[in-house]
């Protein structure tokens, strides 16, 4: 969180004098029409206004709480009510805006790298630069621009990481509805998008929640999901979760799902792939986002062999380097073990036998078995190709 709920912007080189010279007495729809227009030009390619009322998904998140479906993530059960009740969190807020960004860079491959058991698949979002700083400072700007307009108002930029229901938001405040997958998708966009929040006291006019639901009697999201983790319609057991397992989950990953997992090394699209939203995913013009390092088709034998500084050099400013360098090698040993057999694969893990790390010695140790299972059956299986589910690849092309 960067911006305190504020009269007085803090950052971004704004001078808050400037603000009341040019005050005037604002008007609700004339400032929301302002915004949306203001956020196009930051970047964002959708914005809606809501108010703060989320009791029924206060009782959604009880239940899924309560099932265990958050697993370690403790911090989905502190702060009490604060994060169905945004003036618990914020004092004063009446009004929430949510936005959208798009973020799938153009000409990326995705299901073709899914069925190459021999590289690493990472969830498109964590390809280039971490998201939350970009977005907050964008939607400080935006609020910061009508602030120059009408004078001060209170207003806190949220992204990801705070205690805020930044889904059941963004479905109150127009942007989608909640597919079966959980994930917030527009018709005309997918899902392949972030959400970020500006909570305000500005008596802004709500727009209509995004009512209708395009699911209809689709659910190939639940069908393909690796790991049987959507255990409703829009419902996930995190602890089935190939992202959650990958990202979030601290020690070994169950025996269970190291097969499921495939490549897939650090979080998990394929409830995203197959759906049939995801054609009319736009490519996001951000350079931020990026592939570095050739994330979107390394081999993972490569990622494997970079040495900790390395991995920390080529992860500086992406959502992975929070991963550490342990898990980064638990997670790629998984795959190498998934991957079909090959001597460079075999004599990378052997020489990570001796690792420091308990956790990452029994994952090199189970990928070993695998490889030499497969070596002894001549059986080359790797993590099946998402191919099958019929869909060509989702290739976002640079918009005009
Ligand atoms: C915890 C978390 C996770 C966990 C748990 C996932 C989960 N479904 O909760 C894990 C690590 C598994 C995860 C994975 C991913 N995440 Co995540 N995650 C979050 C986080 C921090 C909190 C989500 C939360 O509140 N969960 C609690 C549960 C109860 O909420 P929920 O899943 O949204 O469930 C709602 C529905 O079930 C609904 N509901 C239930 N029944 C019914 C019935 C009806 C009729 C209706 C209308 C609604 C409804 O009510 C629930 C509460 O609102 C948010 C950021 C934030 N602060 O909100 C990002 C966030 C949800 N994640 C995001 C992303 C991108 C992902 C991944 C795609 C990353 C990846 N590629 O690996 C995957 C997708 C997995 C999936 N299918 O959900 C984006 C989603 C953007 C979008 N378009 O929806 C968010 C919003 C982050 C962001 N700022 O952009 N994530
Ligand atoms: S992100 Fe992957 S593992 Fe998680 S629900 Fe979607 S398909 Fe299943
Ligand atoms: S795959 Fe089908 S059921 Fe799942 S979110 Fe997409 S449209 Fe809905």
């Amino acid at each position: 969180m960067t911006t305190a709920f504020t009269n007085t912007p803090a950052s971004d080189g704004v001078n808050p004098s400037t603000a009341s010279d040019a005050a005037h007495t604002p008007d609700p729809a004339e400032m929301a029409e302002k915004l949306r227009l203001w956020a196009r030009e930051l970047g964002f390619q959708q914005l809606g206004i809501t108010d703060t009322d989320l009791d029924a998904h206060e009782a959604y998140l009880s239940r899924w709480l309560e099932a265990g479906h958050h697993g370690e993530m403790d911090y989905m059960t502190r702060h009490g009510t604060k994060r169905t009740r945004p003036a618990e969190l914020e004092p004063g807020t009446i009004r929430i805006i949510s936005v959208r960004m798009d973020y799938l860079p153009p000409e990326i491959e995705s299901t073709r790298v899914l069925g190459q058991p021999e590289r690493a698949y990472v969830a498109r979002y964590a390809l280039g630069r971490d998201y939350h700083k970009l977005i907050r400072k964008r939607l400080t700007q935006l609020a910061q621009k009508l602030q120059r307009e009408i004078g001060d108002f209170g207003f806190r930029a949220f992204v990801d990481s705070a205690p805020v229901m930044e889904r059941a938001l963004a479905q109150k405040a127009g942007i989608g509805w909640f597919g079966k997958n959980a994930m917030i998708l527009n018709p005309q966009a997918g899902s392949l998008f972030f959400l970020g929040e500006l909570y305000t006291d500005l008596p802004l006019p709500v727009d209509q929640p995004f009512e209708r639901d395009h699911c209809g009697k689709c659910s190939r999201c639940r069908t393909w999901c690796p790991t049987g983790a959507i255990v409703d319609d829009k419902v996930i057991d995190a602890r089935r979760c190939i992202s959650y397992l990958t990202i979030e989950k601290h020690g070994p990953i169950p025996l269970e799902f190291r097969r499921a997992m495939g490549n897939r090394v650090f979080g998990c699209d394929d409830c995203q792939l197959v759906c049939p939203f995801t054609r009319f995913t736009r490519a996001t013009r951000e350079k931020d986002f990026a592939p570095r390092h050739a994330l979107d088709r390394a081999r993972l034998v490569d990622l494997f062999n970079w040495s900790e500084p390395e991995f920390l050099t080529h992860t500086e400013g992406s959502a992975i380097r929070r991963l550490g360098y342990e898990r980064w090698l638990r997670n790629l040993a998984v795959g190498l073990g998934n991957a079909p057999f090959n001597e460079e694969i075999v004599s990378a893990l052997r020489a990570r036998l001796a690792w420091p790390s308990d956790m990452v010695r029994e994952h090199v140790r189970w990928a070993l078995t695998q490889q030499y299972q497969k070596r002894d059956e001549d059986h080359q299986t790797g993590s099946a190709p998402l191919i099958e589910a019929g869909f060509d690849d989702i290739i976002a092309r640079q918009p005009a």
